[in-house]
């Protein structure tokens, strides 16, 4: 399990929160990948096209001995299994699994853009990311992390809806 990779979870559609930990369990049952580590749980102002319902996201890092593609296309049969269809553009979407780090690659190919494109820009991403590694640096990338978080301006949008540790305690996934 030499790769180290974070992904982002997202749900608009149904039941949030049993999609997501579906999700989750769907891609650590695969014996080729470790769950590490995860966030709290979210819930978020749709960012993008903003006449949709509130998200519930998170972040999860695993270790993995598949490679990028074959995590990418582990990510998009688990999407397709809990019933994902792509309709509008950052529209609705019963689950959306995104690749936001794998190692420290920079990755370019037609399927798939490692560090994700648009991850830093996003507080519904950098709030659970942060809250994992506060001082992870994606390459190329002077600032860390906690820094880039700091200077969005849009995290009221992203409020805590259960948390990992206190009293709500969240244990979604026996890894
Ligand atoms: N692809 C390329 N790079 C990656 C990567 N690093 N990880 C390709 C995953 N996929 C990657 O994805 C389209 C294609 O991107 C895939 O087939 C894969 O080959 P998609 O999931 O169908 O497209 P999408 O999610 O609609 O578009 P996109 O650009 O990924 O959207 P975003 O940026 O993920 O935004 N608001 C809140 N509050 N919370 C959200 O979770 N999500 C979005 C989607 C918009 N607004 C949101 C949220
Ligand atoms: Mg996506």
């Amino acid at each position: 399990m030499e790769n180290s990779a974070f992904i982002a979870l997202g749900s608009n559609i149904g039941n949030r929160y049993d999609n997501i930990t579906s999700a989750i369990k769907l891609l650590t049952g695969n014996p080729e990948i470790k769950l590490v580590n995860y966030s709290s749980v979210y819930e978020t102002d749709p960012v993008g096209y903003e006449d949709q319902d509130l998200f519930l996201n998170m972040v999860i890092e695993i270790q993995t001995a598949l490679s990028a593609t074959e995590l990418l296309e582990l990510c998009l049969e688990t999407e397709l299994e809990l019933g994902r269809k792509r309709e509008i553009r950052w529209g609705p979407r019963t689950i959306d699994l995104d690749i936001l780090t794998f190692n420290q690659e920079n990755i370019e190919t037609e399927k798939l853009t490692v560090p994700h494109p648009r991850m830093t820009e996003r507080a519904f991403v950098m709030v659970p990311l942060v809250e994992i590694d506060p001082n992870h640096k994606i390459h190329g990338l002077e600032k860390p992390l906690n820094i880039l978080l700091n200077e969005l301006p849009d995290r009221e949008g992203v409020r805590i809806w259960k948390r990992k540790n206190g009293e709500d305690v969240f244990a979604p996934i026996e890894s």
